[in-house]
């Protein structure tokens, strides 16, 4: 298999088995989790996985569903079209609305359908009086966006695409903004190698966010996030802020507990709060984790990202997924892709990508 079908299976599979694993612990809503119950929970998968036939699948939620509608909308279309992305995503709800989706995005998929997809992105707008949800909702299904644009080399056009294809149901700016981390960190992931240095990925980052915060438009105006309800905690308020924050623990010998990554990036169900310690999951990847002496730096991100608590599903997707891209379909286990729902058609959503990329 060639590196990049490679990477790009990487990708969607393993945002994938993040979720699916990480949905197992999302309804806790823990501070934290202790590694060694993931780990427990992950043996249990890997045991599940030798039973030969009817054994246990863990189910996707509606991170992967979304993920899938972005996914084949840009496969069968060869691009972006607005108004089927936004069917596709209503009427994957509609056919299985148990897959746990966020309690106001709902609401977008009843009037996107009302409005027969025509009036795309009207009713994101009107989200929470009218300045959009700020939920990682956005973040969570970008991968394969990055992934369509991996040929083009072109911050500026991916930001375009991300923008877009977020806007749909998310019109903050802290959700867009998210999601455009979000794929940029995929896409620095697609073009490193499996020994990558994280203090120069960070400080890349930061230069492309920077230039992607500093930019004067429409979305900036409603950039109002969630708040930190303890006044005497430090108010990180752009992602440059909170990359800064990842550059100085990735310098410390000892790297942060999980409880303190876990107030401090945040990994809850605001885009803002989230992709940071998704991004950090994968990052801290290269360093030394106790707990897990025998497993690879795959492995190692979901189990990290999981421990953060709180969203659990969406920052292990999304630190699935970037894991994924760096280091390959080959990365992730076999037992792991075998109990999780959707890696088949992940492997084939991918595949799809590849074929668009190699086109000129
Ligand atoms: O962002 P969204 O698609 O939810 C994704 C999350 C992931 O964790 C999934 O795994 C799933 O569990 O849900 O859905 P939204 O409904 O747009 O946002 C999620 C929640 O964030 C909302 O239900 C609100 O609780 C909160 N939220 C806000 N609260 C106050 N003011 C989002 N935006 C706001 C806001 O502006
Ligand atoms: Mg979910
Ligand atoms: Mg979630």
């Amino acid at each position: 298999m060639s590196t990049t079908l490679s990477k790009f299976q990487g990708t969607l599979v393993g945002a994938v088995v993040g979720d699916c694993i990480g949905a197992i612990f999302e309804s806790l809503w823990a501070k934290t989790i202790n590694p060694n119950k993931v780990i427990g929970a992950i043996e249990n998968l890997e045991t599940v996985s030798k039973e030969e036939d009817n054994h246990r699948i863990y189910e996707f939620t509606d991170d992967t569903a979304m993920a899938r509608s972005v996914a084949k909308s840009l496969v069968i279309n060869e691009g972006f079209d607005a108004s089927d992305m936004a069917e596709r995503f209503s009427e994957n709800y509609f056919d299985e609305p148990d897959r746990g989706y966020g309690g106001n995005v709902i609401n977008v998929f009843s009037q996107l359908k009302e409005l027969d997809y025509k009036d795309v992105f009207g009713p994101a707008k009107k989200q929470f009086g009218g300045s959009g949800s700020y939920g990682n909702g956005g973040a969570m299904r970008i991968a394969p966006a990055a992934l369509f644009t991996f040929k083009d080399d072109d911050p500026e056009k991916s930001k375009d695409l991300v923008t877009q294809i977020t806007s749909i149901t998310h019109s903050n700016n802290q959700a867009i903004l998210g999601a455009v981390l979000q794929s940029y960190a995929v896409d620095m992931a697609l073009n490193s190698s499996s020994t990558f240095s994280p203090d120069e990925m960070v400080d890349a980052l930061i230069t492309l966010m920077k230039m992607v915060e500093e930019e004067p438009n429409e979305t900036n105006k409603s950039s109002e996030g969630p708040q930190k309800e303890d006044k005497s905690e430090q108010k990180l308020k752009t992602y440059v802020e909170k990359l800064e924050l990842i550059k100085t623990y990735l310098k410390q010998e000892e790297q942060p507990t999980q409880l303190t990554v876990h107030t401090e990036l945040g990994a809850d169900i605001s885009a803002f709060e989230s992709v940071p310690a998704a991004v950090y999951s994968f990052l801290r990847s290269q360093k030394d984790f106790a707990d897990l002496k025998d497993r690879n730096s795959f492995e190692k991100t979901i189990v990290y990202a999981i421990s953060l608590g709180g969203d659990s599903d969406t920052v292990a997707t999304m630190a699935g997924a970037i894991a994924g891209a760096c280091y390959g379909v080959e990365s992730i286990p076999i037992s792991w892709q075998k109990c999780c729902e959707g890696v088949e058609d992940a492997k084939k959503f991918a595949e799809g990508l590849y074929k668009l990329s190699q086109m000129s």
